[in-house]
């Protein structure tokens, strides 16, 4: 090669490096106090703590577990495969308190192929007829005229799509064209709010079917839908860097570095993104294991496309458990928090005084203590889901909405969030 070849090659090796959306290393003690968050959840081994999520999350990542993460990935499979095709001796599945849902059993397929492991056999070929059934169950929710809602949502939709893409099992056309619809017209993906979280996850599925050219007949449909996903994360990035929020950012990232397109914009808006995270993580953001677990394949330059074809050789750091720090005795600080639900006759509103550091959940429990104020919540693998408060149950398309008076939505649930001194937290039924 000549000099002018060697310099045009140059030239357009440092374009091409511009058009991809890397995040450069992080502090690797930073990835560690993350994966450390994970470790004492990977001790509850019952259906109703264990989480696909964590085992997906720490596969895709520079860590490891070692024995834990086998044993974790043990009960995983006892247990889903009970409660979802019973037990060897019969159909008994009364042991388990709630069936599996349709995106629980889209995550256990993907902590499946993380292991390197194709589902198959028997139970394997009745669990993924079980997802392909979910999936026709919500296409005929959203009906012929997509003027419907998936009974879970569609972020449960593309991700029951993305695992059974990375099991190289075909979907057929239709159903994929739910999804498709729904980015095209985004007004239907998250009920009329625009979800990042969710066009990502739509554009991993979609991004995976590319790969693999599965539904040869929508390929450009299906590579135009992860052009519109990209540009409309593009466009949710904040001033900071987020896309979206900090808690959809890694997400985001996630499908900006599994279809990289050339434009030096890309670059940009992902080291922005990247400098913003960091923000966050030295902020203690990430508390949440289905939040770390989205952003540890991040921070490992991997994706949930690479579970098409996973490196389970690839080295990993051992984790070790994180040692105590040796609380000083002094004296506790004491909060006030008022709490609000405006949805209720009559109102409820009042002050309670709380130790500083506490969670909502404990503000909630301190309320219902004192009397007059009631309240549920349903486990999911995010943690305690707020179902009900003052006996009012959140109907099909409702939530109670957790905001900081006086509009200000919580980025955090119940267990998570911990109110300041002075704080009105608010509960609001919603539709969304
Ligand atoms: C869909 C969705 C919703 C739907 C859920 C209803 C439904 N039928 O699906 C709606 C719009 C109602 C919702 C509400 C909330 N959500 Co939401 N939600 C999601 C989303 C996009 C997908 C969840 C999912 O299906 N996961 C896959 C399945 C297999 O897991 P699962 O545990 O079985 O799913 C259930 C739970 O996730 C639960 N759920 C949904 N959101 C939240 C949030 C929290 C904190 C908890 C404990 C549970 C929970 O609903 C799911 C369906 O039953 C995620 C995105 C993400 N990156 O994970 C955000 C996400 C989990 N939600 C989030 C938040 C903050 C909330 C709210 C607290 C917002 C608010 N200010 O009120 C509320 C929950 C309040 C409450 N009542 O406890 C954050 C959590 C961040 C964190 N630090 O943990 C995420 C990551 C979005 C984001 N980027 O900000 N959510």
């Amino acid at each position: 090669m000549g000099c002018l070849g060697a310099l045009l090659f140059l030239l357009g090796a440092l374009g091409a490096r511009a058009e991809i959306c890397g995040v450069p290393k992080v502090d690797s003690q930073l990835v560690e106090k993350l994966g450390q968050r994970l470790l004492p959840w990977m001790d509850w081994l019952s259906l109703e703590h264990l989480n696909p999520s964590i085992y997906v999350g720490l596969r895709l990542s520079s860590l490891q577990a070692g024995t834990k993460e086998d044993l974790y990935l043990h009960s995983l499979k006892l247990n889903y495969q009970q409660c979802l095709l019973g037990s060897a001796s019969g159909d008994d599945t009364s042991e388990c308190q709630a069936k599996p849902s349709m995106g629980q059993l889209a995550l256990y397929l993907l902590a499946l192929r993380a292991n390197c492991e194709f589902v198959g056999g028997r139970k394997g070929d009745r669990l993924v007829s079980q997802l392909k059934w979910f999936l026709e169950e919500e296409k005929r929710a959203i009906g012929h005229d997509h003027k419907g809602h998936p009974h879970t949502s569609y972020y449960q939709y593309g991700l029951s799509i993305l695992a059974l893409c990375v099991h190289q099992k075909r979907v057929p056309d239709n159903v994929v064209g739910k999804l498709l619809y729904a980015v095209e017209h985004d007004q239907h993906l998250h009920r009329g709010h625009f979800s990042v979280d969710t066009v990502a996850m739509a554009g991993l599925a979609f991004t995976c079917l590319e790969r693999l050219n599965f539904n040869p007949d929508q390929r450009q449909r299906i590579s135009t839908a992860i052009g519109t996903a990209r540009e409309k994360i593009l466009g949710a990035q904040t001033s900071e860097g987020h896309f979206g929020n900090v808690y959809s950012t890694p997400l985001a990232l996630q499908l900006l570095m599994a279809s990289p397109k050339s434009g030096v914009q890309l670059g940009a808006a992902c080291l922005k993104a990247r400098a913003a995270l960091l923000a966050s993580l030295q902020d203690g953001a990430f508390q949440n294991v289905v939040t770390i677990s989205q952003l540890l394949p991040v921070l490992n330059h991997k994706t949930y496309v690479d579970l098409i074809f996973p490196d389970c050789q690839a080295p990993r750091a051992t984790l070790v458990p994180a040692s105590e720090v040796p609380s000083l005795s002094e004296v506790p600080e004491i909060i006030t928090v008022s709490l609000r639900v405006p949805s209720v006759l009559p109102p409820y509103e009042r002050s309670l005084f709380a130790l500083a550091g506490s969670s909502l959940e404990d503000v909630l429990k301190l309320a219902r203590e004192t009397g007059g104020f009631t309240y549920e919540t349903q486990a999911s693998l995010s943690g305690p889901y707020l179902t009900s408060v003052m006996g009012k149950v959140a109907g099909d398309r409702e939530f109670w909405q957790l905001l900081r008076a006086p509009d200000t939505p919580l980025l955090q649930g119940i267990a998570d969030y911990r109110p300041k001194d002075g704080e009105t937290l608010e509960m609001r039924l919603v539709s969304w």
